[in-house]
């Protein structure tokens, strides 16, 4: 017969989002679609593996509203989405009053309490959050619990002085978290995590008693010499999006 050329595709094919990956955009985009509205024009941009699919949406509003939009970033991470995106980038001491700020977070109880800080940005992220006259969660099913702490297991980062440290580790378990530890950064001797304003983490479990009631710890971790910044975030999130397996998104 006639020999037939085999001819390799020019582009690799894409690659199928995994269920997890589609529960994030499916929440992302949700959440873009229900609070960025054409009259916003001052956007904070969170952190964390979510956040590029909140990027991503914005982006398909269009040019004509973009162009008349300022972003605010939480960290290097957003800093780039922006950029790259070719949004306007802007920081919050130019823009202290943000219309909207959406964002990621480890584990989201009942109430919208929030741990946040798994990827060391919170003390930027709360700044953001405070700002904005909207805060908005998003997050893939497994971030949606009841109690703070039933899956996010790490503990309650904890941003502090570098030369405090050691005190705050003391003082951290006298507050009842044994197992606090300084956070360190993966590999060999790479030392502790350093976050973006220089600073180190220490991550405390506290027993699910405590993080009953995460607003009364966070006031008593916050009152620790040393301590910059602390991700729990109470009280803060008028919604969270959580997008499920099943295609469905769930808001609280
Ligand atoms: C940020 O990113 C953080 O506060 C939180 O630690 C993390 C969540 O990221 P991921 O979606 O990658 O788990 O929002």
């Amino acid at each position: 017969g006639v020999p037939v050329a085999v001819v390799e595709p020019l582009a690799p094919v894409k690659q199928e989002l995994s269920v997890i990956e589609k529960s994030k955009r499916l929440a992302a985009w949700t959440a873009v679609d229900h609070h960025i509205h054409e009259e916003h024009k001052v956007i904070g941009i969170g952190s964390g593996s979510t956040v590029p699919y909140v990027v991503e949406r914005i982006v398909q509003q269009g040019e004509k509203l973009n162009h008349e939009r300022v972003f605010l970033p939480t960290g290097f991470q957003s800093k780039e989405l922006i950029v790259k995106a070719n949004l306007r980038l802007g920081d919050v001491d130019q823009y202290p009053s943000i219309d909207v700020t959406i964002d990621g977070a480890d584990e989201v109880d009942h109430d919208l309490n929030c741990i946040k800080g798994g990827g060391a940005c919170h003390l930027r992220e709360k700044v953001l959050a405070e700002a904005a006259e909207t805060w908005i969660v998003v997050a893939d099913y497994r971030k949606n619990s009841d109690v703070l702490g039933t899956t996010y297991k790490q503990g309650v980062p904890i941003e502090v002085a570098p030369f405090a440290y050691a005190k705050l580790l003391q003082n951290v378990h006298l507050l009842g978290s044994e197992n606090a530890c300084l956070r360190m950064a993966k590999g060999g001797k790479a030392g502790p995590v350093v976050t973006d304003n220089g600073n180190f983490v220490i991550d405390a479990p506290f027993d699910e008693e405590m993080m009953r009631d995460p607003h009364e710890l966070l006031t008593k971790i916050k009152m620790l010499t040393g301590v910059v910044e602390v991700g729990l975030f109470c009280h803060m999130a008028q919604a969270a999006y959580f997008g499920n397996a099943d295609g469905s998104v769930t808001i609280k």
